[in-house]
């Protein structure tokens, strides 16, 4: 980190003890995994810039923004519109967390048999060790899985600023018009909390922004269907997590200079893997920061992840918010239209994921798909069974994965991959 923003941290409250060994495990852990790769695309040194500084500098712009009047919104989940939030003059930042914290402490909780994901937001809350967290002015949950809609029942009493977005079930009329009035709902509480009406330009000016985002990365995934992949699954996955976090014209300006460099690459049929290399796509539970264990282990087991099926990565990008409304009333459609076709898991049925899975195997040339299902996630682990079967008749080979944030799996996960992999060649 270039600077020493300890006081800083103080200031948000953070256990500087625990804050400082969070840090000396996730440098350790990037420099293994991340700066041990070969034929790192040149673009990754602003990612590489941005990871150590993640707790650092883009902190410190976020309360440089707070001093000037700005507020900040943490959020759990890709239902969350950053488009309303950009419009009322907030930030948002997304809070999931992918590494094990204070797990005694949060085990007094929540039960044992909670998702990794879910345990460490609390870890990080327990722990005092999450500086976004402590920078939100508010703390946006979702309804969607049970354990995360029950978990925040816990969270509230932990915070100050905790706000509850219900989330539909069901892909209905019914659907449809709850997530519209949720989203209203948010509108008026993005306004309150800011103090700024939001009116069409506002609107349409964020809707652009957090477009050309999704673009950037659109952009990105385009350039991972060439043979041999021009950068490895670790890096592309790495953009979708910085996204966010980063400030969004420097996201897309930074993941469009990326791209420019890729386009030579794959022109000149350059890769990180040799031509020929199987070709992964990666679906299920998302992988936030630093959850980099299974797409480490597949790398490293002689094969390329070509692409994401989740919410960090294509379930949570595609599609983008059309802007040829003109009324907030007809922006606020175009924002539940683009949302309301997200296929997570928790929605029953759910065919379009499955449609999803089979049209990105085609795109991005995969050989396989390797299902990613975090230990304890009903939603994901239950629909990974039908999904699976439907793409092995397919004649698509897949592989299950349950999985946690634990390294104790690494040696066992390694040999079923491997297998898996040879199978592909
Ligand atoms: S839209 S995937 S970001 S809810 S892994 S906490 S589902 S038990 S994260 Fe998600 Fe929104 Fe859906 Fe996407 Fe629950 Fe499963 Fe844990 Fe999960």
């Amino acid at each position: 980190m270039s600077e020493d923003y300890r006081s800083m941290w103080q200031s948000l409250g953070l256990d500087l003890v625990a804050h400082d060994a969070l840090l000396g495990v996730l440098g350790k852990f990037y420099q293994d995994i991340y700066l041990a790769q070969n034929n790192r695309p040149e673009g990754m040194g602003y990612f590489d810039f941005v990871m150590s500084e993640v707790h650092g500098l883009r902190i410190k712009e976020l309360l440089d923004e707070k001093k000037a009047g700005r507020k900040i919104i943490g959020t759990y989940c890709v239902f969350v519109p950053e488009e309303i939030a950009l419009a009322g003059n907030a930030t948002m930042v997304g809070l999931c967390a992918g590494a094990d914290f204070a797990t005694e402490e949060v085990e007094k909780i929540l039960p044992r048999n909670t998702c990794a994901l879910i345990k460490s937001t609390f870890g990080f809350k327990l722990g005092k060790v999450c500086p976004y967290l402590e920078a939100s002015d508010m703390i946006v949950g979702e309804n969607t899985c049970d354990g995360k809609k029950k978990a925040y029942e816990s969270l509230g009493p932990l915070v100050s600023n905790l706000y509850v977005m219900d989330i539909p079930q069901m892909k209905s009329d019914q659907g449809r018009a709850l997530l519209k009035a949720e989203y209203q709902r948010f509108k008026q509480a993005v306004e309150k909390l800011t103090g700024v009406t939001i009116d069409p330009p506002r609107l349409k000016a964020a809707i652009e922004t957090v477009n050309n985002k999704r673009k950037a990365i659109h952009r990105l995934s385009k350039l991972r269907q060439a043979d041999p992949a021009p950068i490895s699954g670790l890096d592309a996955l790495l953009a979708n997590q910085v996204f966010f976090y980063d400030n969004p014209q420097r996201f897309t300006d930074s993941v469009n200079k990326i791209c420019d460099e890729l386009e030579k690459r794959v022109a000149e049929k350059q890769g990180v893997f040799p031509s020929g290399t199987p070709r992964i796509l990666m679906s299920g539970c998302p992988m936030a920061v630093p959850n980099w264990k299974l797409p480490w282990i597949v790398e490293t087991s002689g094969a390329v992840i070509v692409g994401e099926e989740s919410c960090v990565g294509e379930r949570g990008t595609r599609n983008l918010v059309s802007t040829s409304g003109n009324t907030v009333d007809e922006l606020m459609d175009a924002i539940v239209d683009r949302y309301f076709q997200v296929d997570c898991a928790i929605f029953t049925p759910n065919p379009d994921r499955l449609n999803h899975v089979e049209e990105m195997v085609k795109a991005y040339k995969a050989d396989g798909v390797i299902h990613y299902g975090l230990q304890f996630c009903a939603p994901y682990l239950m629909e990974s069974i039908p999904v699976a079967k439907a793409l092995e008749e397919k004649k698509i080979p897949t592989l299950r994965i349950e999985t946690d944030y634990s390294m104790e799996d690494v040696g066992q996960l390694k040999t079923r991959v491997e297998a898996f992999i040879e199978m592909l060649r």
